[in-house]
């Protein structure tokens, strides 16, 4: 309460109500330890109801992590360790970023798989070293919400029985009592999809709340959802169970009031009673006694199976395994024209042997994406240490769980499916690149060129949507070799979600005798083929297919007398990360330039200048062959020979 009212800001009403949920849980049940936060058989407690952030806060101030009373006065301030929601990388104990609602509830979803997977791999016969609980707490907007209910479906079927949820229904949401909208047995929706499900009519009832989570603790085949009925703004005499206890400060005369109510030993702001910290701060202590167990328990481990011992650090270091890239294959002519979506199976495939922490699938599209490890197993109920995932049409869920995954440790997701279903999952690829998580998606079937689909399935803005989001990587490859130069980047990238954005249809093969080695694309872009001498009247810049297209340009400008340069730019984030020679040395300035990309011009305007030309797509596309779509939306070579030939002859801007 004092935190928001300071703040002038915030959302008292639920972390009001759940107190008690969490006193039960960080004081009987939650295994961690406030002085090693990163400890990796800690149980996992995500927030989903991100809101509620001075919930969390509070417990870990309590508890004794790395926060002080002056942290929680700093609420929602510049550069504080406690911002309006709960952010990775801000808050020691804060396991992810929540606030988007839903996305919680997936990341612990990922999390369990993270568990369930690694011990599969890891443990050892009386050595269970990954042996943990996940922990959620989600309000009605998280079970409203889409991605929540792909995720549960997933974790149902999945059987994680160690994850435990908590299902805040308070009846209350903005807009006020939730009969408004909505009318689910969720109870009976999750008891549907697999789940183990319990009632505790009253959350503060302590007790029933300690018999439900050991029971859910108890229950090891089935993810178990608790479902607590509270009252939002508990303790507030004029504010009990309405809306307006759910996002604003309760004022300065409730807070008064409901202090009085609660029979709270001062009315001084932040006020905590001494005895109260003591007695949290030492069941922390005592909590933390399970560290102590599981490092006798460690230490057994690394002595009797040192190999996996080792492997199992080097993985949650984040480490590559040494040689990896010596697996990477290099395409020659006799491979011929290749989809880059076939030439990624083939790099997938090889690299994964080095890369055991390399694990994913695709969203009921394998065969169309490339993306099976083959002769691996598939992850399953059965086998947590499959590497295959079979995500389901649940492409939010997806994302979601792939950034659980990665927030867990040892694992390097990835997740396919068609570029322009990345709009399904993109608020979670937000989130894996606020987080800055080493996740790679395999986006194929990339742009008009996948035909006949049509304009559903044709992508046009995607391109440009997914390179606006801050910190992501986009990679489009022209061609095979370029393709295994992408995956090079995507595992050496750790920081931040990695896209790669692959052709349905065949790519010719480029002769890199003839023309810039493919290894120029570990730069973002490079040059494919200069004007002769190098002293270009004009650059033509493209990615992916439309390179082709760019290289016989510059072989048509050159019969006709017009100096150009042909630059591959597979990815501009990574081009921009380069140092200003390199660029210089690519895109020389004072030389004009035309971008080609059969997609939204939006992202390329930076890289052409003023006096440029974008020759891009602004319509959706058609139902049609591959070929006739690209001539009928102009992505030709002539286009580009014509307005080369017009910006070099007449200096004018052709466009
Ligand atoms: C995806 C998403 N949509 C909308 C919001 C804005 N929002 C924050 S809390 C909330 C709903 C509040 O109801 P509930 O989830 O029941 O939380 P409670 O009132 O119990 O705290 C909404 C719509 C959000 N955070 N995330």
């Amino acid at each position: 309460m004092d935190a928001v009212q300071k703040a002038d800001s915030g959302h008292p009403g639920t972390p009001m109500a759940l107190a008690p949920l969490a006193y039960v849980l960080w004081t009987q049940h939650l295994r961690y330890n406030p002085a090693d936060p990163s400890w990796i058989n800690r149980d996992r407690f995500v927030l989903s109801a991100g809101h509620a952030s001075m919930l969390l806060y509070s417990v870990l101030y309590l508890t004794g992590y790395d926060l002080t009373l002056d942290d929680l006065k700093q609420f929602r301030q510049w550069e504080s360790r406690t911002p309006g929601h709960p952010e990775l990388g801000y808050t020691a104990g804060v396991e992810t970023t929540t606030g988007p609602l839903g996305q919680g509830m997936g990341n612990a979803i990922g999390m369990a798989v993270g568990e369930a997977h690694l011990g599969a791999v890891f443990n050892r016969e009386g050595h269970a070293v990954i042996d943990h609980n996940v922990y959620f707490i989600a309000s009605d907007g998280d079970l409203m919400e889409g991605v929540s209910h792909e995720a549960a479906s997933f974790a149902g079927h999945l059987k994680l029985g160690k994850l435990i949820g908590f299902y805040d229904d308070n009846h209350i949401t903005i807009e006020g009592d939730t009969a408004l909208t909505y009318s689910d047995d969720a109870a009976g929706r999750f008891a549907a999809y697999g789940w183990h499900v319990q009632h505790v009519p009253d959350v503060n009832d302590l007790s029933a709340l300690n018999r439900a989570i050991d029971a859910a603790k108890a229950e090891t085949i089935k993810p178990s959802l608790i479902v607590v009925r509270s009252h939002i703004g508990y303790g507030s005499p004029n504010k009990l169970d309405t809306a307006e206890a759910h996002g604003a400060p309760l004022g300065a005369e409730e807070i008064t009031l409901t202090k009085q109510a609660l029979g709270y030993p001062s009315l001084d702001p932040f006020y905590v009673a001494p005895e109260a910290l003591r007695h949290w701060r030492e069941t922390a202590r005592r909590r933390a006694g399970a560290q102590s167990e599981w490092n006798k328990l460690y230490a057994g481990y690394k002595a009797a199976f040192p190999a996996p011992e080792k492997e199992l650090q080097r993985r949650l270091r984040g480490d590559l395994p040494d040689g990896w890239e010596d697996a990477i294959p290099v395409f020659t002519e006799k491979d011929g024209n290749v989809a880059s979506r076939a030439a990624s199976g083939v790099v997938l495939n090889a690299i994964a042997k080095k890369i055991p922490e390399l694990i994913g699938g695709s969203a009921d599209l394998a065969s169309s994406t490339n993306t099976i490890i083959k002769g691996e197993p598939s992850f399953s109920a059965a086998n947590y240490a499959g590497r295959n995932f079979h995500f389901g049409i649940r492409e939010h869920g997806m994302g979601s769980v792939m950034n659980g995954m990665s927030l867990h440790g040892g694992i390097i997701p990835y997740g396919a499916t068609f570029l322009i279903f990345s709009d399904y999952m993109r608020p979670t690829i937000r989130l894996a690149s606020f987080m800055e998580r080493h996740v790679i998606y395999v986006y194929t079937h990339d742009s008009i060129g996948l035909g006949e689909d049509g304009p559903t399935h044709q992508p046009i803005e995607q391109l440009s949507a997914l390179r606006a989001i801050p910190g992501m990587t986009v990679i489009r490859p022209a061609d095979a070799s370029e393709t295994a130069e992408a995956w090079r980047s995507a595992l050496n990238h750790k920081k931040g979600p990695v896209a790669l954005v692959l052709t349905r249809q065949k790519l010719a093969f480029i002769d890199r005798s003839k023309y810039g080695s493919a290894r120029g694309a570990a730069r973002g872009a490079y040059v494919l083929a200069d004007a002769p001498g190098g002293s270009p009247e004009v650059v033509l810049i493209s990615s992916g297919s439309e390179v082709a297209l760019i290289v016989e340009a510059q072989k048509k400008l050159e019969a006709e007398g017009v100096r150009a340069r042909a630059v591959s730019m597979p990815s501009q984030e990574i081009f921009s990360r380069q140092d200003a020679a390199y660029r210089e040395s690519v895109l020389p300035k004072g030389i004009r330039r035309i971008a080609m990309e059969a997609a939204h011009p939006m992202s390329w305007y930076k890289w052409v200048g003023f006096d440029g030309v974008v020759l891009g797509i602004e319509r959706f596309g058609a139902s049609a062959p591959a070929a006739r779509i690209f001539t009928e939306l102009g992505m030709t070579v002539d286009r580009i020979v014509d307005t080369a030939k017009t910006m070099v002859r007449k200096g004018g801007n052709p466009t």
